[in-house]
């Protein structure tokens, strides 16, 4: 290779960083993007064992739900206002909610249904008479399956997963819990993570994968549901692995700022302290409030939310968990019911020109403006008449990558003006100060990869007991 003074190597490399395209998202991503929030269900042996982690060793009689009503859990996700559910096939107990061939520890197995029952069966009709995207646990980690351990046990999760695509697609997305412990003879596995990828490729090219590193979608780094304030929906996953060999939890929470591959956070949490039903922690279901806090924390954050609400030993969501969902989406609404543009005029300025621009608050992604000159272009909201604000929301229009790195918000009203600072925005971001009278808002760029596609603004005036800090309290 040609040998270049040190001033032209920075030069020519500055300029390849220049005209590189930023990381852009899928189809399958950006559609994923938008599902916000879904639902997790945790169901299996675990249910009736009031265990966490199953040994693989229980009997399979122990599972039989009498009243297992799937079209019930979609009727609650619906109340809920959440796109989707992804059950727990099989968790590292390795037990199959479906009957399995490569398996003698399934729901064929027990006496559900006198062994003719099929959890997932029932679960894909039911969420596609619903509308609910149907996705689906399969733990890579099996305490049960003889051959886990071996080479063999390779070819078993990928006839698995085979078995998922063949008889209950489509599934739009696929979890590989990064869980990685013995097998039934001691032994650990080493995962053949390229071979699992390809079949899903091959079976199901829609499928958005999610792992520790994706390949389409990534974890957030804790069980808590919140994303990093900084989040960047772009990952380097070269030299790591799901699992053990996954970038610390930090990067994870943030992602990289300069990361190759578009892989966005998903945030996972349980609506109980448990990812398994436990009847004592009935009274240990989130409020509501504290479920519209975790939603500020993934979705404001630009991630998504997967709350988990597990099903009971009935089959049934429980009764608790379904009032606190219903009551999380009414605060949604009407948190979010009127944007306060709408008695605003939003503008672009530009040095002294000034120029309206009302697709900013039309609702619609596709119509964003652009902002090339980041430091001399703002946006500008005035107010028509003074108006009370505590809560302000931005969307990128991400179809062409994330670019914001830092912006500030000034609310000015009269002589006072309040400043906050922040950094990334992407699919959505969410942000809330204490309750301000405003004549104007004001939204500087200060730093961007690239130039600025700016979908969305929004103005509301939510409860203000909504935006204290309670999702763990
Ligand atoms: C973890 C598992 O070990 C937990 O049991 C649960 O399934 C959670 C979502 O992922 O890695």
């Amino acid at each position: 290779m040609k040998k270049y003074p040190a001033i032209i190597s920075i030069l020519i490399f500055s300029f390849q960083l220049l005209i590189a395209q930023l990381p852009k998202p899928t189809m399958q991503q950006l559609q994923w993007h938008d599902m916000e929030f879904y639902l997790f269900a945790h169901f299996g042996p675990n249910t009736f064992t009031d265990k966490e982690w199953g040994e693989g060793t229980e009997k399979e009689e122990i599972f039989n739900p009498q009243n297992l009503d799937c079209r019930q859990w979609c009727r609650v996700a619906k109340a809920a206002g959440a796109t989707g559910i992804i059950i727990t096939a099989k968790h590292h107990d390795g037990f199959c909610l479906w009957p399995s061939k490569y398996s003698s520890h399934t729901v064929r197995e027990s006496k559900w249904k006198d062994g003719k029952g099929d959890v997932l069966k029932e679960l894909s009709a039911a969420c596609k008479e619903y509308g609910l995207k149907f996705g689906v646990y399969i733990s890579p980690w099996d305490r049960n399956h003889p051959d886990y351990g071996t080479p063999k046990y390779n070819d078993v999760f990928v006839n698995m997963m085979t078995e998922l695509f063949s008889n209950y697609g489509p599934i739009w997305e696929l979890w590989w819990d990064g869980a990685n412990g013995e097998g039934p003879n001691g032994k650990k596995q080493v995962y053949d993570w390229d071979r699992f990828k390809k079949t899903v490729k091959k079976l199901s090219p829609n499928t958005v994968v999610f792992s520790d590193i994706g390949p389409q979608i990534r974890w957030v780094g804790n069980e808590k549901g919140i994303a990093g304030k900084t989040n960047w929906n772009t990952l380097d996953t070269i030299g790591f692995s799901a699992g053990a060999g996954a970038p610390s939890t930090d990067t994870l929470n943030i992602g990289n700022v300069n990361g190759k591959y578009w892989i966005p956070a998903e945030c996972d949490v349980s609506i109980r302290p448990g990812w398994f039903y436990h009847k004592e922690e009935d009274d240990k279901v989130k409020t509501p409030e504290q479920l519209f806090d975790l939603y500020l924390k993934s979705v404001g954050r630009g991630a998504t939310l997967l709350l988990n609400v597990p099903p009971d030993r009935r089959g049934l969501i429980n009764e608790n968990d379904s009032v606190a969902l219903v009551g999380f989406k009414k605060l949604r609404e009407e948190s979010f019911k009127e944007n306060l543009c709408k008695n605003a005029v939003t503008n672009i300025i530009s040095g002294n020109a000034i120029k309206n621009i009302a697709s900013l608050n039309d609702n619609n992604v596709n119509t964003f403006i652009v902002i090339k000159d980041v430091q001399k272009e703002k946006v500008q909201i005035h107010f028509k008449k003074p108006t009370i604000i505590n809560c302000i929301v931005l969307k990128e229009f991400i179809e062409d990558g994330q670019s914001v790195q830092e912006f500030n918000i000034q609310v000015s009203n009269n002589n006072i003006t309040k400043t906050f600072l922040h950094s990334t925005i992407g699919h959505k971001r969410i942000i809330t100060f204490d309750a301000i009278k405003a004549n104007d808002i004001v939204i500087n760029f200060l730093k961007s990869k690239r130039e600025i596609k700016i979908a969305e603004v929004g103005v509301y005036l939510i409860d203000s007991k909504l935006i204290e800090d309670i999702a763990n309290q």
